[in-house]
């Protein structure tokens, strides 16, 4: 489908014609990554975001997952940088000194990401590119005139453009404490905003606009309709640019390009949609985070084999930290996700839903979507890490092009029973990773696919099997 069909309106009913390019379906992973002055402090209580550290500050407020009196940033700030030190002081400080695009992008391809979003500009207003509007609160509020002197986002899309991962980034609209915001909305618009976000697309034409924050003032205002409409049809990316749904007012799900949500996956739609989240509890990089804070590599694949299991993708968050570094942790656990995905690739890319996402054992389900998401062992919880009596996710589906895919959280013992499903005289079980073609038998409604008993170094992969039925 092309995606310029058609002329768009500058209304909603035209401009949710758009359609989402076949990639993205087919990517179903991609990185996040949350980068700005708030990486200098990398500081916020666990399960809250750190990249909020300057609203956190100033308004003395905190809330996210767990029990907070509200000024633990304040006072953490006051102790570590002293009482007149503001939040802007962390521009100079947000140096870059060790980032290596290029570097970054082999990580991002070896990974296995097919995209990855950067944040442009996050809530306080810090620009990663060279922007003039990022100037207009009187001071230079931009990675090229103070800290780095470079352009983050120019680099980035550069060397990321060399290789086959798609370029995305991040854009909030609003901006806390930018002085239009907050006493000239109208200003704030059209001084600010539009021509700042228009300069960033014809700058670096991206493959995806993932904004933000539009929730914070109707539609209407901020002139949503006409600025979409300018992106389709007229802007320098309207043969290509894909954007969320956090447009409309609706903080999601309402207008815009696929659907996003945030630490909830656990869910489906019937439309091209994305779980974002971090691999602990934050978006920007938080020292505070310990070891055990991080999901397991296991527990991120499985994740990632729920969601697309789901018809969704995993845009999976890294923070690196102000001098450009990429947490080890962080880049150990995307190897390992790229590890896993070199064997079993073929079950992720590409697949759309299957009949059912899932098979589930006998027992109990007992789903806490919330509080587990956020910790992110409700993954191990539902497979492999059964309460007695309660039911767990043995198998999760997904197909392509006629064959379906089983994804075990464990290795089978001895036989794999795929339930109600038919064999035909055609039918050829394969387990990815292994070369002979695997015996089966069909029993009753199931399938029986005899595993092969496989020492462990002669497993095809760690954490999860998938096996191919043709
Ligand atoms: C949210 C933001 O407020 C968070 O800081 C983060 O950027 C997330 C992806 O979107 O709405």
């Amino acid at each position: 489908v092309s995606l310029q069909a058609q002329e768009y309106e500058a209304n909603w009913a035209s401009l949710d014609q758009r359609p989402v390019p076949a990639w993205f379906e087919d990517a179903k992973f991609g990185i996040f990554i949350h980068w700005g002055p708030y990486s200098v402090p990398a500081w916020s209580p666990k399960g809250t975001y750190t990249e909020w550290y300057q609203y956190w500050l100033q308004s003395k407020k905190l809330f996210g997952n767990g029990d907070f009196e509200g000024d633990e940033v304040y006072r953490y700030h006051v102790k570590t940088y002293g009482e007149d030190f503001p939040y802007y002081n962390f521009g100079e400080m947000f140096t870059a000194d060790l980032f290596d695009p290029k570097e970054w992008a082999a990580l991002f391809e070896e990974a296995g990401a097919k995209y990855i979003v950067l944040t442009s500009k996050h809530h306080d207003g810090f620009t990663l590119w060279p922007n003039e509007q990022a100037n207009d609160r009187g001071f230079a509020w931009n990675s090229m005139e103070v800290g780095a002197h470079r352009d983050l986002v120019g680099e980035l899309t550069k060397a990321v453009r060399k290789t086959e991962v798609k370029m995305g980034v991040y854009y909030s609209l609003y901006e806390w404490y930018h002085p239009w915001w907050q006493h000239d909305k109208e200003r704030f618009v059209e001084d600010h905003y539009l021509p700042q976000i228009k300069d960033l697309v014809q700058r670096y034409q991206p493959d995806i606009l993932w904004t933000d924050g539009e929730w914070e003032m109707e539609g209407e205002q901020w002139k949503s309709e006409a600025f979409l409409a300018w992106l389709y049809n007229e802007s320098a990316a309207k043969d290509h640019i894909l954007v969320n749904d956090r447009w409309g007012k609706g903080l999601r799900q309402q207008h815009g390009g696929y659907y996003t949500t945030e630490y909830e996956a656990g869910k489906t739609f019937d439309k091209p949609w994305e779980e974002c989240r971090g691999m602990g509890f934050s978006f920007g990089y938080n020292q505070n985070e310990d070891a055990q804070d991080y999901n397991s590599a296991q527990a991120l694949i499985l994740m990632l084999v729920d969601i697309v299991s789901n018809g969704g993708n995993l845009l999976l968050d890294i923070g690196p930290d102000a001098r450009g570094n990429i947490p080890p942790i962080m880049q150990e656990r995307l190897l390992e996700i790229g590890q896993w995905l070199e064997v079993n690739g073929e079950a992720i890319y590409g697949t759309r839903k299957w009949t059912k996402a899932a098979q589930w054992s006998e027992g109990d389900r007992e789903i806490d979507h919330e509080k587990g998401y956020r910790g992110g062992d409700y993954i191990l919880k539902q497979t492999i890490d059964p309460t007695p009596g309660k039911a767990v996710k043995q198998l999760f589906f997904t197909q392509k092009e006629g064959d379906v895919y089983a994804i075990s959280p464990v290795y089978p013992a001895e036989t794999l029973r795929i339930k109600d499903l038919q064999a035909s005289t055609s039918t050829e079980v394969t387990l990815l990773g292994h070369d002979a073609p695997l015996d089966f038998q069909q029993q009753g409604k199931d399938l029986l696919v005899t595993v092969p008993r496989l020492a462990s170094n002669q497993m095809p992969c760690q954490h999860a099997w998938s096996f191919r039925i043709t």
